[in-house]
């Protein structure tokens, strides 16, 4: 009784929700565990739901799955089988369903169900990936306590909730038994079986619960996991004290997998990790690795209560989870290093994913409101844009009022699959507030453009301000948002005369007004980046200069130097003009001011990446050439390196801190300057010192930032041999060497590099980390990926041809690489057009890529 062929993709509209016919009051799994033939024995006790559409036909869904019986209270039935599940008549009142399927993990390379990856068995359901493990309700808002028995011989079984019994079957096969007690959707379903390691500690709770913790690996990493047990431990600490939130298990496992699409998964009690958000030593991870690892440990720990206690309703609001809880780990890993430095990393992320995407033929709402394949609006616009809603509504009602409401929504909505509706009534009720509005952030694609112009007059300053959200994909018209403007005023000898006001913008034309001014003051708009939105302001070099030596909001400091920079790099492009004396004047006296944060510091001598200047230059009308912006920038960098020189020496030995790695964040502050302050000399000596530095490093970050100089030098061939002899065994870091080689290859070279390496037995392009590292960092070297021969596009688009048979969506997700076409010539145009239709016309190409290239395409 196998299957037929997936039916033809039909589009999902929110306006059409329904709930399911039947209430799932208990579900009980079985998994007789086989490489090739599992058997899974499902047993769900239903009853009709009263809020539901009522009949005597139920369907569940269900795809390439074997049935081999079904029974409804213990009579045999014969559902009708579809491609996308099955309908079974089902009598009137309560009854118990129960279904035997097989399935063979060995041969599931889409990562999606149930999957092995190196000999282990682990699942991905989130969204609909429980589907190809069972017949079920597959859809979030069915909630259901989970019993489950894996019989395998396998040394550690895992699955939700809490552990129970165990025994051995007659002919000698060991089980074991879960009980989650939580109501859960399928999607938060999991389990893992193989032969593992466990780095435990434990947790007491606020009301003293006692919590094992295992951090599961593969022998041989248990030596890694001690900084992800670390940010485990601050995260649960944190979610009480901030949100007063505890967990409510007696376990919480993690477990690490070679081979997954995503970062991480929050299934309920036993989170499953990409081992590179895992896995940690000084000698193996770098800096970013270190903090990456804790944000999204905390990310997907504070889904506990943002996503599984509570979750969505139906996938449109899947922004409600991720949202919340991008907001949450943000506020997490801000409160944990420095607020500053996380907000300009965090909206540096923004701007060069989600307005990107925001501003391009994929653009779509926060809350989209149609879907062909869900999988492929786990976007930067539902989570990063979505966390920054939250930070404007928090910002708009205070702190006092938000910590009010959230108290709310986790007492009203506890145990619910909510909607963004219930979200807004919990703050509608608390604050009084019409939020109405305010919802458009929700529902409305775009970036809004805000201009600005002021008058001063007899002590009056008046800003006036307008706000246009240019059309998207199937929204041609926008309205007014509501637009939370932070502002501040100095005066002109540096001093603030009007602190931090929160200016709530309505309307799309609009001014405030601030009296008794005595001169004409300097504003700092948009302060802590209040509303992600695109400000346009003419001003001069002059006034960035000030704010960036002046502001009291580090945030504007560093985009006062940034927009500079930005300025410079436009004029460098555009005219040919010479880098600004003025620029580099304020970047000697913010690199010599011993007062910043090194981090801070690295962050403002950072220049705005090519992606960026392409989309500025796109953005003032003009046609970027990524050859000529990769030419202005290296020309930029050179002036830097020119006018800063006599500090450098000095610079890089002051951040050269003695004794053993740490990776905290001040260690890892003085690090990135030193190793800007490197960068810089490299482009003086031609690599001398980052030969040295190659030498004597004793941890990634220094062994891995040296590399990539002395690529960049065109002194990598030794180095990048020599790299491979020493780190060759270890996975994550070969991922490391496979991806800079392309990233910081000369533009000319890097396609050809990246076909070499395509060439070599340990590309393991079915790892997605392996297929992104390459694949990936070819398209991250603007310049190389869209150099004029159409080298790039062609290689890349072979390769997510290749993938799409056996990966459906991390090809999907890769795709994007191509949604910034309309920016580029017609020449450009014309072979990225033809390679996505080439992709488009690859035969059984899946749904997840068919989907992402017609709407990439228009
Ligand atoms: N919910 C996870 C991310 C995730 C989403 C989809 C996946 O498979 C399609 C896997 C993971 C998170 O936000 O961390
Ligand atoms: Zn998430």
């Amino acid at each position: 009784m196998k299957d037929a062929a997936p039916s033809t993709p039909q589009a999902v509209r929110l306006e059409d929700y329904t709930p399911w016919s039947h209430v799932v009051d208990r579900v009980q799994l079985t998994f007789r565990l086989d490489p090739r033939a599992t058997r899974v024995i499902s047993r769900l006790s239903l009853e009709p739901n009263p809020a539901g559409p009522q009949g005597r036909r139920m369907f569940l869904h269900g795809e390439g799955l074997t049935l081999i019986r079904a029974s409804i209270d213990g009579r045999a039935v014969t559902p009708d089988l579809t491609p996308d599940g099955l309908y079974c008549d089902v009598p009137e009142g309560p009854f118990t369903w129960e279904c035997e399927v097989e399935i063979a993990p060995e041969g599931n390379t889409a990562l999606e169900g149930l999957y092995m990856s190196n000999g282990m068995y682990c699942t991905q359901c989130e969204a609909e990936g429980f589907r190809k493990i069972t017949y079920y309700p597959d859809r979030p808002d069915v909630m259901a306590p989970f019993d489950v028995r894996v019989e395998s011989a396998m040394p550690v079984l895992l699955s939700n909730g809490n552990p129970g019994a165990t025994g051995t079957l007659a002919d000698g096969t060991p089980w074991v038994e879960w009980h989650d007690p939580w109501p859960k959707p399928s999607y938060l379903f999991a389990l893992v079986a193989g032969d593992l390691r466990a780095h435990s500690d434990r947790f007491t709770t606020a009301s003293d619960r006692d919590v094992a913790l295992n951090i599961w690996v593969r022998p041989g990493d248990e030596d890694r996991c001690a900084y992800a047990m670390d940010a485990l431990k601050r995260s649960m600490a944190w979610d009480e004290q901030v949100y007063g939130r505890e967990y409510d298990l007696d376990v919480f496992n993690i477990v690490a997998v070679d081979d997954f699409n995503m970062g991480a998964m929050e299934n309920k009690g036993l989170n499953i990790f990409n081992s590179k958000y895992v896995l940690a030593s000084p000698q193996t991870a770098t800096d970013r690795d270190y903090e990456l690892i804790e944000g999204i440990i905390a990310h997907e720990y504070f889904h506990n209560w943002t996503g599984n206690r509570i979750t969505c309703r139906d996938w449109f609001q899947l922004c409600l989870k991720e949202g919340l809880t991008v907001f949450r780990d943000q506020q997490f890993s801000g409160d944990q290093r420095s607020v500053p430095v996380k907000r300009i990393e965090d909206v540096l992320q923004l701007r060069a994913r989600q307005f990107r995407e925001d501003n391009g033929p994929l653009a779509h709402p926060v809350r989209p409101s149609s879907y062909i394949e869900i999988n492929n609006f786990y976007t930067a616009t539902v989570y990063e844009k979505g966390a920054e809603v939250i930070g404007m509504l928090k910002l708009l009602v205070g702190d006092a009022q938000y910590a009010e409401a959230l108290a709310l929504y986790f007492d009203r909505h506890d145990g619910d699959a909510a909607t963004i509706e219930d979200w807004l009534a919990v703050f509608e009720d608390v604050t009084k507030r019409d939020l109405r509005q305010f919802s458009r952030w929700y529902t409305q694609a775009g970036t809004p453009r805000l201009s600005v112009e002021e008058t001063f007059d007899a002590g009056t300053y008046t800003l006036r301000f307008r706000q246009r959200t240019p059309p998207t994909p199937g929204q041609a018209e926008k309205l007014p948002q509501v637009i939370p403007i932070a502002v501040g005023l100095l005066a002109p000898d540096g001093s603030e005369v009007v602190p931090t006001t929160v200016l709530e913008m309505t309307q799309e034309e609009q001014s405030f007004s601030f009296d008794g001014l005595a001169a004409r003051p300097v504003p700092s708009l948009l302060r802590g980046f209040s509303a992600p939105v695109i400000l346009d302001r003419a001003s001069d070099a002059a006034e960035r200069a000030f704010l960036l030596a002046h502001d009291t909001d580090a945030f504007n400091r560093w985009e006062a130097g940034r927009s500079l920079a930005k300025e410079v790099l436009l004029r460098m492009v555009g005219d040919n003009a010479p880098p600004s004396a003025d620029y580099l004047a304020a970047l000697d006296q913010v690199l010599a001011d011993d007062t910043l944060d090194p981090a801070f510091r690295a962050l403002v001598l950072q220049l705005p990446s090519e992606d960026d200047i392409a989309q500025s230059l796109h953005d003032n009308g003009t046609t970027p050439d990524p050859t000529a912006i990769h030419i202005a920038r290296d020309a930029l960098a050179h002036a830097q390196a020119e006018a800063l020189a006599p500090k450098l020496p000095a610079l890089f030995d002051a951040m050269t801190r003695p004794g053993p790695y740490t990776p905290d964040a001040e260690a890892a502050g003085c690090r990135a300057l030193r190793h800007i302050a490197l960068s810089l000399l490299t482009r003086l000596d031609g690599g001398d010192r980052a030969a040295q530095e190659f030498d004597r490093a004793d941890n990634m970050t220094e062994e891995l930032g040296a590399l990539g100089l002395l690529i960049r030098a065109g002194r990598g061939t030794d180095p990048v041999a020599r790299f491979a002899e020493r780190w060759g065994h270890d996975r994550l870091v070969m991922d490391k060497w496979f991806q800079l080689q392309v990233n910081m290859a000369p533009p000319e070279q890097a396609v050809t590099r990246a076909e070499t390496l395509a060439q070599r037995p340990d590309f393991d392009w079915k790892n997605p980390n392996k297929f992104r590292a390459l694949i990936g960092g070819l398209a991250a070297n603007a310049a190389g990926f869209h150099d004029p021969s159409g080298a790039g596009y062609r290689f890349v688009g072979e390769w997510l041809s290749r993938l799409d048979k056996v990966n459906p969506q991390t090809t999907a997700r890769m795709t994007t690489v191509f949604e910034t076409w309309p920016r580029y010539d017609a020449d450009r145009q014309d072979m990225i057009r033809e390679t996505l239709t080439r992709i488009a016309n690859t035969p059984d190409l899946s749904r997840d890529t068919a989907e992402m290239v017609s709407r990439i395409l228009g």
